[in-house]
């Protein structure tokens, strides 16, 4: 099944600046996340100083860290990106629906819009085939998301004279 569209153009990074948030459980499939995430704000124009990642134990702690990342006023937008798999944990729904809920949580309390690039699989398999080469990357689906938000609050701020 196809989720993205990869004739749909990138939005301009312009002067954005964007913090990759990445969880190392399942370092694997959130490396290649990254690397995704990356290639988009690349081929989106960001300047390399204007990303930064940083790193979190897993998946769970993804909102905490995005809330104070968005919190210092230095970013428009946050991406998060990690790998729930069902099949790993007995704990995959409660880790999975408080990511959700406590990364919108993090963007509605800070005004910064945060992307969920977070996989939530039934298998390692299912996994991989959302962390590949392409522009189905979750990563990369997941940047270009904020990228667009990015843009978005930005001339939301500038229409209101902000
Ligand atoms: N974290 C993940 O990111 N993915 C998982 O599949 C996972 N499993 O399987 O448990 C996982 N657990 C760790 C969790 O996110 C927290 O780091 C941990 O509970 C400490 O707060």
């Amino acid at each position: 099944m196809r989720h993205a569209d990869p004739q749909v153009a990138l939005r301009p990074a312009g002067t954005s600046r964007f913090a990759v948030v990445v969880s190392r459980f399942n370092d694997a499939i959130t490396s290649r996340l990254l690397a995704g995430a990356r290639a988009a704000l690349l081929e989106a124009g960001a300047p390399a100083d204007n990303v930064v990642s940083l790193t979190v134990p897993g998946a769970f702690e993804l909102p905490q860290a995005a809330r104070r990342v968005a919190e210092t006023g230095r970013y428009d937008a946050v991406i998060c990106l990690g790998c729930v798999i069902r099949g790993e944990t007995p704990h995959f729904e409660y880790i999975s629906a408080a990511v959700a809920h406590g990364l919108m949580e993090a963007s509605g309390e800070t005004g910064v819009p945060v992307a969920f690039g977070v996989l939530t699989t039934d298998s390692w398999e299912q996994a991989e085939a959302r962390a590949g080469d392409g522009r189905d990357n979750k990563g990369f689906e997941a940047a270009a998301a904020a990228l667009e938000m990015a843009e978005l609050f930005g001339a939301l701020r500038t229409a209101a004279g902000r």
